[in-house]
């Protein structure tokens, strides 16, 4: 597949997807939310990846939010279409992959761009990077979920003041109330996320997948989160992964996946 906004790279189990468009800081236009949906399909159908890790190129953004040239004449109905559209084929896509994606926040994360950030199951950020949801200041309230994940994420009232004051916060500030998991310097951020992926992807695929759908479904309206662990957890049973995790561990050998 050739894409012309991103650039993918797969290394010993783990992708590399970097946002490509580092003179307009990455910001997300249609054109990128397709290929972003292109690049993550074909990524969870090859068996030759097990985590993704995703970020922006440049050392100023990871993304700086949705292209904001493409939307500024939207009508409500046009608006709508594309939040669903992109909530559909990109974020919510993300958070449901079957394989661990780690946000690697090489910069700013600003509106659309911290939502896809948020929509990974790990975030990483280098110290200089800033994070916000400004929506409010161009009389728009997030379109990308971020109501729904930055308040899971950090609670209710700190969600509430990002949104509401529209305000940015650094790296630190993010680690402290739990927008991130890591802060590194600049120049450790992939190592930082891929010393991540390299722990990750020792373990059960199978067992990987299950446990995000189960987290997922205790976030999901209506869903039983406790019934789905239950499900997930039996389902586990049937797998090869389980025999070939408990026979190694009774053999006191490591797992090969
Ligand atoms: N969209 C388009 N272009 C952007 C951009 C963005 N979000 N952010 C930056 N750029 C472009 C700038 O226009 C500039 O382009 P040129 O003028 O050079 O052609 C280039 O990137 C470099 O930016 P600056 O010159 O502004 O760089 P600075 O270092 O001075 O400032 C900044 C960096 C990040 C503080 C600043 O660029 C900035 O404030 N950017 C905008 C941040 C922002 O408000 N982001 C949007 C958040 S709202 C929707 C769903 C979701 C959303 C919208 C609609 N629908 C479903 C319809 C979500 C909305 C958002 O994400």
């Amino acid at each position: 597949m050739k894409y012309t906004n991103i650039l993918v790279s797969v290394k010993q189990k783990i992708a590399l997807v970097t946002i490509n468009r580092p003179k307009k800081l990455n910001a997300l236009n249609k054109q990128t939310l397709t290929e972003l949906h292109w690049a993550f399909t074909a990524l969870l159908t090859d068996d030759a990846v097990r985590v993704i890790v995703l970020t922006g190129s440049g050392e100023k953004a990871f993304v700086a939010g949705a292209d904001i040239s493409e939307f500024h004449t939207f009508s409500s109905q046009q608006g709508y279409d594309l939040a669903k559209e992109g909530q559909e084929l990109v974020f919510n896509f993300l958070e449901q992959s079957t394989k661990p994606v780690i946000a690697a926040i090489n910069g700013y994360a600003l509106g659309g761009g911290l939502e896809l950030a948020m929509s990974c199951h790990i975030r990483v950020a280098s110290d200089h990077a800033k994070m916000g949801l400004p929506e409010t200041t161009l009389g728009l309230i997030p379109g990308y979920g971020g109501t729904q994940r930055l308040p899971q994420l950090v609670g209710k009232g700190m969600a509430h003041e990002m949104i509401l004051t529209a305000g940015m916060i650094d790296a630190n500030r993010a680690l402290e109330i739990g927008l991130v998991n890591h802060v590194t310097s600049a120049d450790q951020l992939l190592k930082r996320s891929f010393s991540i992926a390299e722990k990750i992807i020792k373990n059960s695929p199978n067992a990987l997948a299950k446990s995000i759908a189960a987290m997922h479904a205790g976030f999901s309206e209506g869903v039983d989160g406790y019934k789905a662990e239950m499900e997930a957890f039996a389902a586990c049973f049937d797998s090869q992964d389980f025999k070939t995790g408990t026979k190694a561990f009774m053999s006191k050998k490591t797992p090969k996946f």
